[in-house]
């Protein structure tokens, strides 16, 4: 491809604005909310791309509601996120994953325009100190409550009522890719001049099984159906998977863009023993989710479409398999018999 000239890149910032141009009536709150997301992820990445150099890898000494020792950057980021949305008058509230409780935010506007915004600051943190690829994932929804501090169910809605969804992954390459309902586009940060470049518009994940991606010590604590789909993927070597290989790095950001470009499939299945799954509902799942089925994939639980649960706490776990639709519904099929 040629090189592009100027007027040929599209920026996140002209992105947002061209596609805050087909609503008429928006007065652009929306947009300045997701630019922000683009700005705090800026300086995450500026702090993570420094981390060995500031001080700041390694532990910080507490643990988080998940019960997770927390990385010094994912303190850090996490600050990060909530002093971004602190003084906007469009976000009401946050959560996050490395907070006990909602944080409501002091907010100078009533109305319909009020937003929730739910993250995982550095999924896959504990990663970091290995220099492997670690990412941010968020969750927005609109406040159904028009005035005063959401109540708890402004949090608790089903991933189908999200108005937008995304990641940033900080790997070789910064990207940030978010999808609003109307398709999944990726973008590039371009260090020079500090903007996120539109490298990958409209992504759909290709129908084959490249990758297949879990814990395979988990194995053992995974029922029949789950064991019996893992075995029949990676082992038939014929037909659809005839070239299918294993991947997993331990950071869902970084598997599930992998799996998003060259099509696969990622399972963190719940342990037969406790029905128990590991990954968050709220702000890792469900915007997965809306990034993986606006890309042509799905997400289930095994026995539910994960966009369909209704949320019932704030740091539910859920099981997640999450990838190109055929390998979604045969493990649904494995799984029911
Ligand atoms: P395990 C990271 O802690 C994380 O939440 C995801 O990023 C990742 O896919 C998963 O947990 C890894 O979990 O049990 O395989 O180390």
């Amino acid at each position: 491809m040629p090189h592009a000239t100027w007027q040929d890149f599209e920026t996140l910032e002209s992105y947002i604005a061209k596609e805050q141009s087909l609503h008429p009536q928006s007065q652009g709150i929306f947009s300045n909310l997701l630019r922000r997301i683009g700005l705090a992820s800026k300086v995450i990445m500026s702090k993570s791309q420094k981390a060995g150099l500031l001080g700041v890898l390694g532990t910080h000494g507490s643990i988080n509601v998940q019960g997770e020792t927390q990385q010094k950057l994912d303190v850090l980021a996490n600050e990060v996120l909530k002093d971004t949305f602190r003084w906007m008058n469009s976000v009401s509230c946050l959560a996050s994953e490395e907070e006990d409780d909602v944080m409501h935010l002091p907010e100078r506007t009533e109305g319909d325009h009020r937003y929730i915004v739910m993250f995982d600051p550095l999924d896959g943190s504990s990663n970091i100190d290995a220099n492997v690829s670690v990412g941010t994932i968020f969750s927005i929804h609109r406040c159904k409550s028009l005035q005063g501090p959401p109540p708890m169910s402004d949090f608790l809605q089903k991933g189908t009522e999200q108005v937008a969804a995304g990641y940033i992954l900080y790997g070789p390459s910064t990207i940030f890719v978010y999808t609003t309902g109307h398709g999944v586009h990726g973008f590039t940060l371009d260090p020079v001049i500090g903007e996120y470049v539109l490298s990958h518009e409209d992504m759909h994940i290709p129908d084959v099984c490249k990758c297949f991606s879990a814990n395979d010590s988990n194995y053992p604590t995974w029922d029949a159906g789950t064991q019996r789909f893992a075995d029949h993927v990676r082992y038939s070597r014929e037909g659809r998977y005839a070239k299918t290989t294993s991947r997993y790095i331990g950071s869902m950001v970084g598997d599930l863009h992998r799996n998003l470009l060259y099509g696969g499939v990622f399972l963190y299945p719940a342990e037969a023993a406790t029905g128990q799954g590991k990954l968050r509902l709220l702000y890792e799942a469900a915007p997965l989710a809306m990034i993986y089925e606006q890309a042509g994939g799905a997400a289930s639980t095994g026995r539910q479409r994960i966009l369909d649960i209704q949320p019932d706490e704030l740091h539910q776990r859920v099981p997640l398999i999450i990838g190109t639709k055929a390998e979604v519904e045969l493990y649904e099929r494995m799984v029911a018999q």
